[in-house]
């Protein structure tokens, strides 16, 4: 919906007619129940029937009311019956459609009529590629039919799909296909029934000319369920692992959760043109191809694991989210959370616990963790939004998925298995709210979580600070914890806070086992007898709590633990700490060359420990390697100038590049003699061959582009090849300029490794890295019409401090330009880039002031979405 300025106030100050806010605690019930739903589609591309047919009832468990509001927006209404009989005392409240009703029970029959080619937000029936598809959730199929279109609105389905049987020979819907058959005039039509009760955000269709790879499954209670991935013909061949991936979360959700599958078909379709990931529709998931394709020569082991992870997702979701779905949208974690923290375990288990959790930790800082300092911060249960499309963040997800984790900690791995089967028999069929999945867990794993709730509640990354004291044998420890105002947020309560702890000798290299402590109130103080000397604390093993911990420990004991601990996270996070505390230093009111000196030690030490070390696999040598991100480095700071901030840790990657520059070289080609496998040690080896790269890149930058010019050359798959790349793409010289032509020709018409190349130039650590951005959005493969090109340069750029920070203000300026142009096409997308500028707050004054500026001139524009408003105003408040 476009927001226009009141004509009236032509002489006032320009401001935008506001969206209306939707507040959590004005639910009510909708006074119609839906038992079913029928519609009939004459599908075409440029033009859509529709007759929906509706069985209302009235809702005993509602207020009386006379009529029946069912959503709208942009369909052109044709007509209007009830219970057979045209009718014209119909009446519109905004894009809303009213019908009278009386009596308690009717049939309302709405025809309507859309142009799927020319819907370019994506959302509702659209056009991709010369297929049809569909997106509904959030408030998507009110784009095709006036509906109750509202998650707790359940009702059964029956589809009749007609259409060129030449142009959509496949027809697809959710639930399953009870006839088909043709028609007059090189027509055809299929009929789908769907017996699973749902909400309209579960409605799926798609027509197109497709073909699938083939599979079944037989469940744990023997039902053979027959599986398909859907996708354009020359695709096929890199379907197998999103098959295998589908199969393996079928299999491990019936192992870890007892759920099985509910229908005799399950259908994949990848689509080219998608505003996210994938969606999770009934028997019917649609999915963005970049997490469906994949072969080794066109993707890299980390998108081999995005799309392993993606299919478990939406799978999961069809116990958590369409079994037991959302009340309303505040709810949206109790299936998001839920469903992030299930495929999280899952790719635990198939990939190897310790790198996983590192990774989704990693995530959850530089996503999550500027959110909820940020702005835009929002409880994991929101209490008002504009437009539900934002709030479909890293703090919903992915705070979420740690919120429950922490549950899981608590009450340990059996009880809360008992605790979901609870809620699942509880709620299945429902709606159900936060508080729904809260009282199963405490029912049924016997866990007392009213102070629990607040983390629902309670927005912003609580920190935790933490000091050892040690007298006599007795060690000491005092834990404060304290949460961040966030904005409407003034002030907040102590949270509980669970955190899995040990103590190490230090002689001895070893600790008396781990303990899982609680922190419950403003300050804990714990005591801990037997230690002749002071033991080293490893905190937050795991990572058992999403914290930010403050500790004031001595250096050596971070470089003990990073060289040491027997808890690969916890190795991982003294590393990470070493790092950050080191480069935070530097860049506070800088280091005296001793205290530089001294940091720069402390890190070699640990650095050089773990390129040593021969009992760590490489896959976690490769973590153990990674640098802080910048984006984590200027979330500690009060005050972050993302220049200096730059310099420095490229300094010391340079300085740890020389440091250990003949061990890198040896170590770049130890791994670069294991032949490509899926097997996990060779993954490691290709991590750490990259990461090898980057290091002796910022140390002899020269040397190293004849090392990166032979490993993309030699590559015999993506991942050494765009690792190569990647570091040549940061690079001066030939070497550069040869090897992104000799990508982009060879992949020349493959959307996705395209994107890829997108990507690598705009993310560079090459000086003149915006420049290339701007060259590129004018590159003749550039469209503001997909999404996934949208983003491979643009989020690739706002996440590239060097070229989006420019002194200048040109990058605020670019992303702001993008935002206005992408918004009256996409606003779902052209939203989504907002929180880059909104980190002002955050930034130096002049970057400050800059980023503002930008801001103020995206809310000045004459029309602005729904989405966009609410973000830029939220981000200026
Ligand atoms: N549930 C969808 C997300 C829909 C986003 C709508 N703006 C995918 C997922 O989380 O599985
Ligand atoms: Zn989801």
């Amino acid at each position: 919906m476009d927001v226009a300025r009141n004509p009236e106030m032509a002489d006032a100050a320009p401001t935008p007619h506001e969206p209306p806010v939707i507040r959590r605690e004005d639910y009510t019930p909708f006074p119609w129940l839906v038992p079913e739903t029928r519609l009939h589609f004459d599908l075409g591309l440029e033009a859509t029937r529709v007759v929906s047919k509706l069985t209302v009832a009235r809702n005993a468990k509602a207020h009386r009311v006379d009529s029946i509001r069912l959503n709208g927006d942009g369909a052109e209404l044709a007509s209007v019956k009830v219970d057979g009989e045209p009718i014209s005392d119909w009446t519109m409240d905004g894009d809303d459609l009213i019908v009278p009703l009386s009596g308690d029970a009717h049939e309302i029959e709405i025809a309507t009529e859309i142009a799927p080619s020319a819907n370019s937000q994506l959302m509702g029936l659209y056009a991709s590629n010369g297929m049809l598809c569909t997106q509904c959730e959030a408030e998507g199929f009110r784009r095709i039919t006036f509906y109750p279109d509202r998650p707790d609105v359940l009702s059964t389905y029956r589809v009749r799909m007609e259409g060129d049987a030449q142009q959509f020979p496949i027809l697809l819907c959710n639930g399953n296909k009870e006839t088909e058959g043709a028609l007059d005039g090189g027509r055809h039509f299929a009929e789908w029934h769907d017996p699973w009760p749902k909400p309209s955000y579960l409605f799926a269709m798609v027509a197109g000319d497709l073909v699938a790879n083939s599979s079944t499954f037989t469940t744990m209670s023997g039902r053979q369920v027959e599986l398909n991935v859907w996708v354009r013909e020359g695709d096929l061949p890199r379907t197998e692992h999103a098959m295998e991936s589908l199969k393996k979360s079928m299999q491990w959700d019936e192992e870890v959760f007892g759920r099985e599958y509910d229908l005799d078909l399950f259908n994949i379709v990848a689509v080219s043109d998608f505003n996210m990931g994938a969606m999770e529709n009934k028997g019917l998931n649609v999915f963005n191809t970049k997490y469906v394709l994949a072969d080794p020569d066109t993707a890299t082991d980390a998108d081999f694991d995005a799309i392993e992870g993606v299919i478990a997702h939406e799978y999961f979701h069809n116990w958590s989210g369409n079994r037991v779905t959302c009340r309303d949208w505040f709810q949206l974690s109790l299936k998001e959370g839920f469903t992030v923290l299930r495929d999280q375990l899952f790719s635990q288990d198939m990939q190897g616990e310790a790198v996983k959790r590192i990774e989704d930790v990693r995530i959850l800082r530089s996503a999550q963790f500027p959110e909820d300092s940020g702005p835009l911060a929002h409880p994991i249960r929101p209490d008002s939004y504009r437009e539900i499309s934002n709030f479909y963040t890293a703090t919903v997800y992915n705070k979420g998925a740690e919120v429950i984790r922490m549950m899981r900690s608590m009450a340990g791995p059996k009880a809360f298995r008992q605790a979901t089967d609870l809620y699942f028999d509880r709620h299945d069929g429902e709606a159900a709210t936060c508080e729904d999945f809260v009282k199963a867990m405490e029912d049924g794993a016997g866990l007392d979580l009213s102070q629990f709730r607040l983390w629902y509640s309670q927005a912003g990354t609580p920190k935790v600070d933490v000091t050892l004291s040690h007298e006599g044998d007795i060690a000491t420890l005092t834990l404060r914890q304290t949460v961040p105002a966030t904005p409407g947020q003034p002030a907040k309560l102590p949270m509980p806070i669970p955190l899995r702890i040990a103590l190490f000798d230090r002689e001895k290299g070893t600790h008396a086992g781990e303990q899982l402590i609680v922190i419950d109130r403003a300050e804990k103080v714990l005591s801990f007898e037997g230690f002749a000397a002071a033991p080293v604390l490893s905190i937050n093993r795991g990572y058992t709590a999403p914290v930010a911990i403050e500790r004031h420990v001595p250096r050596e004991d971070l470089v003990f633990l990073a060289a040491q601990d027997d808890d690969s996270f916890a190795r991982y996070e003294a590393m990470q700490e070493l790092v950050v505390g080191h480069l935070v230093a530097a860049l506070g009111d800088g280091l005296s060359d001793s205290d530089r000196e001294a940091g720069q030690e402390a890190i070699a030490s640990a650095f050089g420990a773990i390129i040593a070390d021969e009992a760590l696999d490489d896959s976690m040598r490769g973590e153990l390697m990674m640098l802080p991100s910048q984006t984590y480095l200027m979330e500690q700071m009060l005050v972050a100038d993302p220049g200096r901030i730059h310099v420095e840790r490229e300094s010391l990657k340079a300085w740890l590049g020389n440091r250990f520059l003949s061990q890198l070289e040896a170590l770049h080609d130890r791994v670069s003699a294991v032949p490509y496998s899926m097997e996990s040690a060779a993954r490691g080896a290709r991590k750490v061959k990259t990461q090898a790269l980057v290091y002796l890149a910022a140390a002899a930058p020269e040397a190293t582009a004849e090392r990166a010019w032979d490993q993309f050359n030699a590559a015999d798959n993506m991942t050494d090849r765009q690792g190569a790349l990647m570091v040549l793409a940061g690079l001066e010289g030939v070497d550069r300029t040869n090897a992104l032509l000799d990508f982009y020709n060879r992949y020349q018409g493959n959307e996705l490794v395209i994107d890829k190349w997108f990507t690598l130039q705009a993310l560079s650590l090459h000086p003149d890295a915006l420049a290339h951005v701007k060259a590129l959005a004018k590159h003749k493969d550039f469209t503001l019409r997909n999404p996934n090109r949208v983003r491979s340069l643009y989020m690739a750029f706002a996440g590239n401090p060097h070229a989006f920070h420019v002194a200048s203000g040109e990058g605020y300026r670019v992303l702001a330009d993008l935002i206005l142009a992408l918004d009256p096409i996409n606003p779902q997308t052209a939203a989504r880039f907002v929180p880059a500028l909104g980190r002002w707050r955050r930034m130096e004054p002049g970057r400050a002031a800059l980023m503002r500026t930008e801001l103020e001139r995206i809310a000045a524009a004459e029309t602005l979405s729904r989405d966009t408003f609410e973000q830029v105003t939220r981000s200026l408040g």
